[in-house]
């Protein structure tokens, strides 16, 4: 009787439920593309899938390991896809992540963006199926945990340009193609909003969906962009260059005394004392000042008095990579940010460090430009360092550069840009989300309807530092842009609360070219700060 009644009633009530799908071979059979030929298709029906590593391969949006907490699983139908392009001799790997049961859908689509040289992987998928979304995400032609840039080159020391071109657009068009076509065979309809959510290389990427695909996506937060990455990643080695020119290798300690002696001279220009140069551009910290002063290490151990040399290169890393002629090649660092990052050295005593340059820069100009392992900048002249820098811009600009500001096909579309870039990014300098916007706005003064720039002052490579960290909050904005037309005129940062370190302040950062302004009161108010 009890089955007979559960057949009865049971079945009628399941046809109301959301169908749970077959994730299975046959469900994805025509999965494909016309211009790739695949070579292998794995589908796995999952539960209790570990999200172990989730951040590894980029780590925006990710949602953070709780210590002593046990990590997440998520019931997950995964594919993953090996293909090649024929005659191109890749070999790509993308996955698509797809909520197993479709009630647990959130009926959206959100890829996570890469970082460094990795465009991204397996990992990549798990926050977002955590959240409900469908996701997918690709290695891009190589392995994601490879710390150099060797695919560049092939076995006879050539540029590898299909290698190159997957990794800067083509296998992540093809796996937001293949991961929406995918949400369709799986829950019987198409995803009512997709979303991609990156930073650094994953702002790149955005910012390559927005030029070339804006039809694949409703919304793209892109923070602390690498693009122009023909001229960001050779300028990487600015700091490296001069230092050698100069024979001068400060310890780290040396090159953050000198940031804290700028931090002291301009922090309170922009009204409140808080560790933060919010207005870099009223700052005329001269390093020459500190000439003579001495500064006390401790590991390495020792004194070290500031020289001319050492700051001229700080001041060199300050102002960005000249040309010969004298002409600004690239934009530099903020006075607030980290650039040893740029200049890092290690030292086995006070006196005898090496600097150690920001390996994606030196990876850049090893495999794609000096096309050698051994590359290194010891040597270089003046000359030397001006052809390298043009030889990136004329050979890979068109290729990687993502700088083109031509946004009218998103425009079109309808598709929603939010970026943002921290003002203390000790790896990519924030003038260049500036000079991109402006570039965009001057094509077309109506750009703030679909692409906004939020610049948030104190702010590191991709979130923390001391200032107005927007990570945490920049995605809601943007589905609230895309969903309810809630633009967003202000974005909301979490900074470390001035006069006490374990607490937190709000503020909300302006859409550039508006400026984040002290207005008087607590500094620990929201209120006390206005755009202008
Ligand atoms: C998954 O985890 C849940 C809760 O811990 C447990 O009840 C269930 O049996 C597990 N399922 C599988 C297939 O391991
Ligand atoms: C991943 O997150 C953990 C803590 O949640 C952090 O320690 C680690 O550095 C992160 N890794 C990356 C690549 O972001
Ligand atoms: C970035 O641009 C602003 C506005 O033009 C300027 O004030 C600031 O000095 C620039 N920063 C660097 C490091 O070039
Ligand atoms: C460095 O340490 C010496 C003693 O070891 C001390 O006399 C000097 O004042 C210190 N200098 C600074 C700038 O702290
Ligand atoms: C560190 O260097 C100072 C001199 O600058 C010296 O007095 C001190 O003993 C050294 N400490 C260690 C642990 O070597
Ligand atoms: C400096 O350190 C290097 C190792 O990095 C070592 O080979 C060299 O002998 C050291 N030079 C001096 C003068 O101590
Ligand atoms: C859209 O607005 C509704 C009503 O205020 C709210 O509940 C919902 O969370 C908003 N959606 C987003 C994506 O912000
Ligand atoms: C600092 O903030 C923490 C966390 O909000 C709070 O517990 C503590 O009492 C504060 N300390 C002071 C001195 O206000
Ligand atoms: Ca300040």
């Amino acid at each position: 009787m009890f089955l007979l009644l559960c057949g009865f009633f049971c079945g009628t009530f399941a046809t109301k439920q959301p169908q749970t799908p077959a994730c299975s071979a046959k469900t994805f059979k025509s999965l494909s593309l016309s211009e790739i030929k695949i070579l292998s298709v794995h589908v796995t029906a999952n539960r209790n899938f570990s999200t172990s590593g989730r951040n590894s391969t980029g780590g925006v949006g990710v949602i953070p390991d709780i210590p002593g907490v046990e990590t997440p699983t998520v019931d997950i139908c995964l594919i993953s896809i090996t293909y090649t392009h024929p005659h191109q001799n890749d070999v790509i790997n993308t996955y698509i992540g797809l909520p197993l049961d479709a009630s647990k859908w959130n009926s959206r689509f959100l890829m996570h963006g890469g970082g460094g040289w990795s465009a991204g992987g397996q990992s990549s998928i798990l926050t977002p199926v955590l959240l409900g979304y469908a996701s997918s995400s690709t290695d891009g032609g190589h392995r994601p945990d490879e710390s150099t840039a060797d695919w560049g080159l092939t076995s006879q020391g050539r540029t590898n340009w299909p290698n190159l071109r997957d990794f800067s657009s083509i296998a992540i068009t093809e796996a937001a193609v293949l991961g929406k076509l995918a949400t369709k065979l799986y829950y019987g309809k198409h995803a009512r909003y997709s979303y991609w959510h990156g930073c650094s290389t994953g702002g790149r990427q955005g910012h390559a969906m927005a030029q070339e695909n804006p039809e694949l996506f409703d919304g793209i937060v892109a923070g602390a962009s690498a693009i122009t990455w023909d001229k960001f990643a050779t300028a990487g080695l600015w700091g490296p260059f001069i230092a050698q020119l100069s024979n001068t290798q400060p310890p780290v300690c040396v090159i953050e005394a000198v940031k804290e002696a700028a931090i002291a001279e301009c922090d309170a220009l922009d009204g409140v004392t808080d560790g933060i140069i919010a207005y870099p551009g009223q700052c005329d910290f001269d390093a020459s000042s500190l000439v003579g002063r001495e500064v006390n290490c401790t590991d390495p151990n020792g004194t070290v008095i500031i020289t001319k040399e050492i700051a001229d290169l700080v001041s060199a890393v300050w102002q960005g990579p000249e040309s010969l002629d004298g002409e600004s090649l690239w934009h530099g660092f903020h006075y607030d940010s980290d650039i040893a990052s740029m200049i890092g050295t290690t030292c086995t005593s006070i006196n005898n460090c090496t600097i150690v340059p920001f390996p994606i820069a030196q990876d850049w100009v090893s495999a794609f430009l000096a096309r050698s392992r051994s590359f290194s900048v010891n040597g270089l002249t003046r000359q030397d360092y001006d052809r390298l820098f043009h030889q990136s811009v004329e050979r890979y600009s068109s290729i990687i550069g993502t700088s083109n500001p031509d946004l009218s096909k998103m425009k079109k579309t309808g598709t929603k840009m939010l970026a943002w870039h921290g003002m203390a990014d000790q790896l990519v300098p924030t003038n260049s989300s500036v000079a991109y916007y402006e570039q965009t706005q001057s094509l077309d003064p109506d750009v703030d309807s679909y692409y906004r720039l939020f610049l948030a002052p104190g702010v590191t490579h991709c979130g923390f530092g001391n200032g107005f960290d927007p990570a945490e909050t920049v995605f809601d904005t943007m589905r609230a842009w895309v969903e309810n037309g809630t633009v967003p005129d202000r974005l909301e940062g979490v900074a470390v609360a001035v006069g006490n370190t374990s607490s937190t302040r709000t503020g909300y950062l302006c859409p550039y070219p508006q400026v984040f302004t002290y207005d008087g009161g607590d500094v620990n108010s929201a209120s006390s700060f206005s755009c202008r």
